[in-house]
């Protein structure tokens, strides 16, 4: 079977489906091509944290209306260390700005709901997606979905993640790699139980790095620093509780709330990018791109901010005929990818234990005592992870 489209999107996670609806409102065609089934993509559980600047997106271009009713507004985090908890006020630091906790799958929900009232199309559960011809004006997609499928595209967009074909596609030698491993990884739960805290608590403990989150007001989120080859079936429900409780208690009688465990994994941690983000017709945006750990809830935030760059610069090139916005798309969006990549491993080795002895356990909580003593530092924190704002383009 052969189509056309203007832009085929390999994946149908939150960059894929984001691109696809703004890609809708400016007028452009897209198909996406998905490998995994429609219910496993809209319960896959990863991130909760949406930047100020993700959940307004959603609501300007119209998909934020459940997250406005569901989704929690948070004014700021706990930082604990020593036993004591320090607030960031972030509306105070940033001038008015907070966060959003709202799902990743509802967000998935969301869009692939709005995708498809809006007509759009998108192809669940295929087979042997390839990219081809991606340095010719005319690249195109092939997938097996009952039968062959070939999709003529303008161009591609690379949104399938971390271990998707688009990457891989690109020739040996054209993009250069960076990455480092951390010594440790999260264990994450979800729990059928109240949140022990109004706001997020990131936990430094010399047992290991705690992050009490939240999904709603009756679900927890909870993670535990582990080591990376953790079995989690040595971990029972009493061990995860016992090891959350030593590791988050305060010296002022917080208590932490408990209930049924329905969720274990075990999350890797790595930091990871490429340079450039694009060959020929070829766009990689989002985990396609780039890995950041954890700590700084900035994932699927960096991936929206990929997709806003490359719809733009779409839209001037359909519009206008001008593909200056297009070449410049990897520089563009390069210049977060590195600031938000600093920042997620600095929360990270601030937050984590590691094996690098007394003096570095020591600067780690100095720098605590320090962003939570100081104004300077505690507006730098805030500001990055409220988001940074977009650099006029
Ligand atoms: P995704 O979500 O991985 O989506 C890629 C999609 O592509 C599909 N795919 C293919 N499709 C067709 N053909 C193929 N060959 C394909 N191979 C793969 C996949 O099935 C999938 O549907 O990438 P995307 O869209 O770039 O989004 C990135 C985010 O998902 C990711 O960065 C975040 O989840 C990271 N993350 C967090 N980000 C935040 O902003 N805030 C957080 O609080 C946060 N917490 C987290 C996180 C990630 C975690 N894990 C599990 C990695 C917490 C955790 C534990
Ligand atoms: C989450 O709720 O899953 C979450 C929150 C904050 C993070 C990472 C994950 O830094």
């Amino acid at each position: 079977m052969h189509m056309r489209t203007q832009i085929g999107i390999v994946g149908a996670g939150p960059a894929g489906l984001m691109l696809s609806h703004l890609l809708h409102l400016q007028g452009i065609e897209s198909i996406i091509i998905e490998n995994r089934g429609r219910e496993y993509c809209e319960n896959r559980v990863r991130a909760g944290v949406l930047e100020q600047g993700t959940a307004d997106l959603f609501v300007e271009s119209g998909v934020g209306e459940r997250m406005q009713r569901e989704g929690l507004i948070h004014h700021g985090i706990y930082l604990r260390f020593r036993g004591r908890d320090h607030h960031l006020n972030f509306p105070e630091l940033t001038g008015g700005k907070s966060i959003m906790v709202y799902s990743q799958h509802d967000v998935v929900k969301d869009l692939i709901a709005a995708r498809l009232k809006d007509g759009g199309q998108i192809f669940f559960d295929v087979k042997d997606v390839a990219v081809h011809d991606i340095t010719s004006s005319a690249p195109r997609i092939r997938f097996q979905g009952g039968e062959s499928h070939e999709i003529d595209c303008d161009y591609i967009a690379g949104c399938d993640g971390f271990h998707g074909i688009s990457r891989p596609s690109i020739p040996a030698g054209i993009l250069r790699v960076f990455e480092k491993t951390y010594p440790f990884a999260w264990l994450g739960i979800l729990a059928q139980v109240a949140p022990s805290c109004d706001e997020l608590v990131y936990t430094r403990h010399e047992r290991g790095f705690a992050l009490l989150s939240m999904r709603s007001p009756d679900t927890s989120r909870l993670y535990l620093q582990c080591d990376p080859s953790e079995d989690i079936e040595e971990w029972s429900d009493d061990r995860i509780w016992n090891e959350l409780r030593l590791r988050t208690a305060t010296d002022n009688g917080w208590t932490l709330k408990e209930g049924r465990i329905s969720q274990k994994g075990v999350t890797a941690m790595r930091s990871f990018l490429v340079e450039p983000m694009q060959y020929g017709r070829l766009f990689l945006m989002g985990d396609a791109a780039h890995i950041v750990p954890p700590t700084g809830a900035k994932g699927l935030n960096l991936a929206v901010a990929d997709v806003r760059i490359f719809a733009q610069a779409l839209d001037l090139f359909y519009k206008q005929g001008r593909t200056d916005l297009l070449e410049r798309y990897s520089e563009i969006c390069l210049r977060r990818v590195w600031k938000v990549q600093r920042f997620s491993w600095w929360m990270t080795s601030m937050l984590h234990r590691s094996d690098e002895g007394e003096f570095s356990e020591r600067v780690h909580l100095a720098e605590l005592d320090y962003v939570t003593s100081s104004r300077a530092a505690s507006t730098s924190l805030a500001e990055n992870y409220v988001g940074l704002p977009f650099d006029p383009v």
